[in-house]
């Protein structure tokens, strides 16, 4: 049957990659199809929510350039709160260059990405040569890529051609591109005349989801895990804002009423979709 329709055990028991696999375990042993960005530039805000949302959470989304106080400790008890509440992690670091750029930018500098981030993603606007560069360090260490095949803001150019060839780029890479940051389901996307692709399972994660508001006046749009998951049969919800609101989760009992709700949604929008 098609993959939107298989729980999650079901395609973590047939997954070729190691952190796809994982995450899918992770889903099912949890519960909870949430991933929540935690785009605050202090460490005490970002420890206090993660702590917070991590019972919550299959995967922490991060984008570890903003921390203004980092230091390699960051690092350390990232990892240990991964350890602590079971969740994997995902640098939102969106790599856009040529093949050897990528590979130092993901294995070197200040915060050593691959080290310990066990999704990342990039632009395929370089073309191939993006994962094949990443590929050389990411694979080894069993992590997995994600690529934009769109985007949840207003006026994207990642439509259309540039979506379908983002599709089969991933096709060409199945054992390290796992998926896509997209609005919807890739399942048959770009396929040429004859061309099949009946054991494919790419997963899809998606940005720009929020239960309050439907934007953010600089150009996000935000949509419910319903027509996330259900309507767009994608598999993993990403909310920041929605979750640590605006004064960087200060608030601990509204953080974790917000990451619960969420929680409940998505999970009840997963149980629709493949109606168990
Ligand atoms: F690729 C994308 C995208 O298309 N939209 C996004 O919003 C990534 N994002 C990220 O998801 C963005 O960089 C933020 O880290 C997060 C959304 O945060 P929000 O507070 O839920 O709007």
């Amino acid at each position: 049957s098609s993959v939107s329709k298989q729980t999650y055990a079901q395609r973590a028991a047939q997954h070729p990659n190691p952190a796809a696999k994982a995450l899918l375990e992770t889903i099912e042993r949890k519960r909870t199809n949430l991933s929540v960005s935690v785009d605050v530039t202090k460490q005490e805000d970002f420890f206090r929510i993660i702590d917070t949302v991590g019972p919550y959470v299959c995967l922490l989304k991060t984008h570890v350039d903003i921390i203004e106080d980092f230091e390699p400790s960051v690092i350390e008890r990232l990892k240990e709160l991964s350890q602590k509440h079971d969740f994997l992690i995902f640098e939102d670091r969106k790599f856009a260059d040529i093949g050897n750029t990528v590979a130092l930018q993901y294995s070197a500098g200040v915060h050593k990405i691959a080290s310990w981030s066990h999704i990342t993603n990039a632009h395929p606007v370089p073309g191939p040569s993006i994962i094949s560069g990443l590929k050389s360090v990411g694979l080894p260490l069993g992590r997995g890529l994600l690529l934009l095949a769109e985007m949840s803001t207003k006026g994207s150019l990642a439509t259309g051609v540039y979506t379908e060839e983002a599709v089969r780029m991933a096709r060409a890479n199945r054992d390290f591109v796992i998926g896509f940051i997209a609005q919807r389901r890739m399942d048959g996307v770009g396929l040429r005349e004859g061309e099949s692709t009946p054991d494919e399972d790419l997963l899809i994660l998606t940005p720009g989801v929020g239960l309050d508001t439907r934007g953010d006046g600089m150009g996000q749009q935000y949509r419910t895990p319903r027509e996330v998951i259900v309507e767009s049969g994608c598999d993993v919800i990403i909310v920041g804002r929605g979750i640590y609101g605006k004064d960087n989760g200060a608030n601990v009992e509204a953080v974790r009423a917000q990451a619960e709700r969420y929680r409940a949604e998505g999970w009840k929008a997963y149980r629709e979709r493949v109606d168990i």
